[in-house]
């Protein structure tokens, strides 16, 4: 018997000596290749590493411009979009050199309407190629501004899109393959906000910068010169900053009057993802997922929103005193802070019904595509490879229904993907073989990927043509994870 167990326990030991000698050899391989340690920027990246704004003095919230037409005729909207460089007063003292649109830094709010056709004279004056992609609309694959439709430095380039999709928080920023992580990060990403006839007879707040407001939640560190030294601090599986910024402003606030108040959140970080409650625990409600408002709002005292995606949320400020200071937060970190200064106007009471959305079930479904995600070894990849401008990996028939189950291979030590197709919104299906939480059953086009589970995802290609699909921890996508897939008629 006690022979039994000391083979047993001799057996446990050289798994865990021959697991420490693999751990130990990949963290080598990681240094000798890339000068730098994996450990030191935390094996769980998106998690970890703490940020905190809180003691900074809270500053007016900075509201991006609607974006004015340069000219309307019939249903024809023309917009012109401008990639530069700036100053920004980002932090106190010296400003920072930072990319925007039309601006210094980030970019106007283009709010379109479904049904227009949409005409946007792109200019690049970065001294590097770009590319504008418009981050959850549906357009065919000339549109899309994915790697494959860059503007070189200098150059202009004419996009032209019709509206074809429902009301929805989207947001636009550049793809460029090996830039796209250090342009978002130096200040490239805009919302694009879609209406139509059903957002606007809804009773939901909607006067922008009044009661609903577009709210895009960064992390970004800065050197002693102020300055965003993307070289520097990039780290392979997924940067990480130490200082939050809220539409570009640290700590900020918003004075509010009415009862209802409408945050549009985008996680428009490269990497860290957000668990955003109320600092008093009380709860919101959850009225749309990246694509679209859900079928009712949903009540929650927590969302978590990973790179890419967004949510619309509703705050009830009805029940506070004015002058009470509600504060949205992650974690200990400060994201918004609303003085109530009134808050009996606006609407009084929420609808019932959001959208006339379709359930889908989980059952009878048959996994048309496997997709596997895989950080192995620091090596991350999709299916086992990396990206590739010259592969196509996929190929489906326009319009046909298609089931993906997606698997985030990695138990130990694993990190979350958000996994993002372009051109497309789809539907999730189940988590693990279990059905979905009602807060997940709107539209979506980036899927939050946990270690070790499934996803299945319904999804039915409308556009024709070359598109991608990536993970959105913009370093996982530089480093290779993204692959293509063709839509043929
Ligand atoms: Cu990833």
């Amino acid at each position: 018997m006690r022979g039994g167990i000391d083979v047993q326990r001799k057996r446990l030991y050289l798994i865990l000596i021959g697991f420490i000698i693999i751990v130990i050899g990949l963290n080598v391989f990681w240094l000798i290749k890339f000068k730098q340690s994996p450990v030191k920027a935390g094996m769980m990246p998106n998690t970890s590493s703490q940020i905190t704004n809180n003691k900074e003095k809270q500053r007016i919230l900075n509201i991006p411009p609607v974006l004015k037409p340069d000219s309307t005729d019939a249903n024809n909207v023309y917009y012109t979009l401008r990639a530069q460089t700036g100053m920004t007063q980002l932090v106190s003292g010296e400003k920072t050199k930072t990319y925007g649109y039309n601006g210094p830094f980030l970019g106007p709010t283009i709010r379109v309407e479904r049904g227009q056709n949409i005409h946007i004279h792109t200019q690049n004056r970065l001294k590097q190629a770009t590319s504008f992609h418009w981050h959850g609309a549906i357009l065919d694959d000339s549109s899309d501004g994915g790697p494959h439709q860059t503007v070189a430095a200098g150059q202009n380039k004419l996009i032209s899109f019709k509206v074809n999709q429902p009301a929805a928080t989207l947001w636009y920023h550049p793809h460029a393959v090996g830039s796209t992580a250090s342009q978002v990060y130096n200040g490239l990403a805009g919302f694009l906000l879609v209406d139509d006839q059903n957002s606007r007879q809804l009773k939901l707040p909607r006067n922008y910068g009044k009661d609903d407001f577009p709210i895009v939640v960064q992390d970004r560190s800065f050197d002693k010169n102020n300055q965003l030294d993307y070289k520097k601090i990039v780290s392979s599986n997924g940067t990480l900053g130490n200082t939050l910024l809220i539409n570009g402003t640290q700590n900020p606030y918003i004075e509010t009057t009415t009862k209802y108040v409408r945050l549009r959140l985008l996680n428009g970080s490269n990497a860290r993802e957000y668990t955003f409650k109320l600092d008093d625990r009380s709860s919101f409600y959850q009225i749309s997922t990246d694509g679209g408002f859900l079928k009712k709002p949903v009540q929650e005292n927590k969302i978590t929103l990973a790179p890419g995606e967004r949510a619309e949320i509703v705050v009830d400020l009805g029940h506070y005193s004015q002058g009470s200071q509600v504060k949205l937060k992650s974690a200990d970190s400060n994201i918004l802070t609303m003085k109530v200064k009134n808050n009996h106007d606006g609407e009084t009471k929420l609808p019932r019904q959001l959208t006339n959305l379709q359930t889908v079930t989980k059952s009878g479904q048959k996994v048309t595509q496997n997709i596997a995600l895989s950080d192995m070894g620091h090596m991350v990849s999709i299916n086992n490879r990396q990206f590739s401008m010259n592969r196509i990996d996929l190929k489906v028939k326009q319009n046909t229904t298609q089931v993906w189950k997606i698997r985030n291979k990695n138990n130990m030590m694993g990190e979350i993907h958000p996994f993002h197709i372009h051109g497309v919104q789809f539907r999730l299906l189940s988590i693990n073989n279990n059905a979905s939480p009602s807060n997940m059953h709107g539209w979506k086009d980036t899927i939050m990927t946990r270690p070790g589970n499934q996803y299945k995802i319904l999804i039915k290609f409308t556009q024709t043509g070359v598109f991608m699909y990536h993970c959105h921890n913009l370093e996982h996508e530089e480093a290779g994870m993204m692959g293509q897939i063709r839509v043929v008629p």
